[in-house]
């Protein structure tokens, strides 16, 4: 398949994802644009470094290999076996070259480039006749037939990696020949899935959201039309089950009737993602109201404070409603990754701010957490506690490290990470019939429809978001900006006029702009303490302190008194100090640290299980309440914990 010229040129410019039914617009290259401050630093990371280190361990683990191996079937490594564990390697290849064409569309780097052209080569040259490209099922040495194992074989879920690498290669880099091989393998899925093919569904959604994208790409109705027979045939007992049970691949209800969000927490989440562009796409209110219905639910009852979902490292699964214990949050990196691309889908199908604060949450913290200082080591799992004696090992590691790893035998994190930092800027702001709205904060510039903003903000650290209008037309859209869930007694001065007391949630500069106005938005960032619902058994009697949309914790590397020792009255918050502190070389160099004053009790002695009564001590703070002492701690941006050593870690601190 070839695109026409002009659909080429014209999709240059749409954002990662791009609704073509009405509402929000979200804006794309040359339209949005991060230069500076937090995000901006991200993003230089992850051109100078980490992409570098996941095409190298791309090289290293086989995933390379394995797809040189089908494309050059008379070269010297033919006969070598299949490497590594998985079917699905192929996407992390997919992946990284998502987030590449993302990067060579902002800097043309000749290794990601080499890689790109490499990688590009290798897929046309592997793909069969067919359509059909699968380096697992295709190695010689693999018995197993394709398609032969829908639950397990990721068959679909690869496709839909490789449609989301051809779509940003087409949109950013006006380079269909990635586009032409997701074509061909997605109309080998709609002849053997589609409507009058067997009616099945791959074990791992993911498939759904990239069809959808496919089908505003190409203007190919088949794709939509097939993404929505996968989330509706879900949920009927459709996976052939082995291993895991039908929660695990959300096959055990349809979507449609689910009361809470189940199974492995990635699968959900990309399910839901996809499921809401289908609503969009369709206008299917039914299905929207069914998905906000369970993002509420989530909400309210699933997600760590981080943002952070799934807290079971069995199955990578969610868990039960409050089941949230802090040292075995699982939170995979990609369970962030999900939720983000499910918050922002919702935003762009009916616009609540809701979901652009947990997307927020989930950047900041949950997401953050996964990427070392350096960006070349990468955490698989979250958890909100690290133990002293404790070894990070995500399930299919044979031995755990103490902090963050270079690569995993399952490394779905860490090139996910690559294209999700890469695509941040298409997920700042959104146009709205004569609305734009501004749902992130990050410094650089907003050119859309007549209107150029310059936005400059220490944002997520420092409380003002200035906006300095460049340019604006007579027919420019009005401005929308996002005050957070978060941030109590907003103000808003455009042009010199102040409002105060803002409340969450929209807040509109009711005037059309003219160039040399200056918008700010202060957005108060007190130093917070959060307790948790009483049915979270693991926080009882705890708490947790926020600035702004950044959660804190306490590393041991900064204390002398055990953590587990120390005991935080909540009102002290009000006392806090907060410092500028870059706290690892790569930091923001605004970065805030909060200085809070703790007691530390002595350890306590009375056995693991006391006695409670008379004789016995009524707590640990009564047992050591002798000795008692007045401490300073030193709170720390959550994700950027586990950057000064290995050491014990705490999101959720004791209150008695
Ligand atoms: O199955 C593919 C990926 O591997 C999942 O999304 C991750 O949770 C890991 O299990
Ligand atoms: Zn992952």
């Amino acid at each position: 398949m070839s695109l026409p010229t002009e659909q080429v040129i014209r999709a240059h410019s749409r954002a990662a994802v791009h609704p073509t039914a009405l509402g929000r617009r979200p804006l794309g290259a040359g339209e949005a644009c991060i230069s500076g401050g937090s995000l901006g630093g991200w993003q230089r990371r992850n051109r100078t470094a980490t992409t570098g280190h996941v095409i190298e361990q791309l090289g290293l683990a086989g995933n390379l290999d394995n797809l040189r191996r089908i494309a050059d079937p008379a070269g010297p490594e033919a006969a070598a076996p299949f490497r590594g564990r998985y079917p699905f390697l192929d996407t992390d290849v997919f992946k990284t070259l998502e987030g590449v064409a993302y990067g060579l569309a902002a800097d043309e780097e000749p290794a990601a480039r080499a890689f790109y052209e490499e990688a590009v080569d290798l897929i046309a040259r592997a793909q069969r006749a067919d359509g059909y490209l699968n380096s697992h099922f295709q190695a010689p040495d693999i018995a197993a037939e394709p398609w032969s194992d829908l639950a397990w074989g990721h068959e679909l879920y690869n496709l839909g990696h490789l449609v989301q690498a051809a779509v940003a290669a087409n949109r950013r880099l006006g380079d269909d020949r990635l586009l032409r091989a997701a074509v061909a393998f997605a109309d080998l899925a709609v002849e053997r899935y589609g409507p009058d093919g067997d009616p099945q569904v791959c074990g791992h959604p993911e498939i759904e959201m990239a069809l959808v994208e496919l089908s505003r790409e190409t203007g190919d109705d088949r794709y939509l039309e097939l993404a929505s027979l996968f989330v509706d045939r879900r949920g009927h007992g459709t996976v052939a089950l082995r291993v895991f049970p039908a929660e695990y691949f959300q096959d055990a209800a349809p979507l449609r009737e689910l009361d809470s969000v189940t199974g492995h927490a990635v699968r959900m989440a990309y399910l839901a993602a996809g499921a809401a562009d289908i609503a969009h796409e369709h206008g299917d209110t039914d299905l929207l109201v069914a998905l906000e219905r369970l993002w509420d639910d989530m909400v309210a009852t699933k997600l760590y404070l981080t943002g952070g979902l799934g807290s079971r490292h069995s199955d990578e699964a969610i868990g039960d409603r409050f089941e949230l214990p802090s040292e075995r949050s699982y939170s995979e990196t990609c369970a962030a990754i999900a939720v983000m691309q499910w918050a922002w889908r919702m935003y762009l199908a009916d616009g609540q701010p809701k979901y652009l604060d947990v997307f927020e949450t989930v950047l900041y913290n949950a997401y953050a957490v996964g990427i070392s200082d350096d960006g070349t080591g990468f955490f698989y799992d979250n958890p909100l506690q690290r133990r002293p004696d404790h070894q990070q090992r995500s399930g299919a590691e044979t031995h755990g490290e103490p902090l963050r790893r270079g690569w995993f035998v399952c490394p779905c994190c860490p090139p996910n990470i690559v294209r999700w930092t890469a695509e941040l800027q298409d997920h700042l702001a959104a146009v709205c019939g004569d609305e734009l709205q501004l749902a992130q904060y990050a410094t650089g510039t907003i050119a859309v429809d007549g209107l150029v903003l310059e936005v400059e903000t220490d944002y997520p650290w420092d409380e003002v978001v200035r906006i300095r209008v460049a340019e604006a037309t007579e027919s420019a859209p009005r401005l929308a900006l996002r005050v957070p869930g978060w941030c109590r007694g907003a103000s808003l001065t455009v042009a010199g006029e102040t409002t105060d007391g803002l409340e969450p949630g929209w807040v509109r500069v009711d005037r059309p702009l003219a160039a040399g106005d200056e918008v700010v938005l202060t957005l108060p960032m007190p130093v917070r303490a959060h307790g948790a619902d009483p049915r979270v058994d693991a926080l009882r009697a705890s708490v947790a302190i926020a600035r702004g949309p950044i959660v804190y914790c306490a590393e041991q590397v900064d204390h002398d008194v055990d953590l587990d020792l120390v005991v935080v009255n909540p009102a002290a918050v009000h006392e806090a100090s907060v410092i500028v502190d870059r706290l690892t070389p790569n930091a923001d160099a605004a970065t805030r640290t909060i200085a809070l004053r703790a007691r530390a009790g002595g350890a306590p002695d009375a056995g693991l299980y006391p006695e409670l009564g008379a004789t016995a001590a009524a707590s640990d703070a009564e047992a050591a309440g002798a000795e008692a002492s007045d401490v300073e701690l030193r709170l720390v941006p959550y994700h950027l914990w586990g950057n000064r050593g290995a050491d014990a870690m705490r999101v959720w601190l004791r209150t008695a």
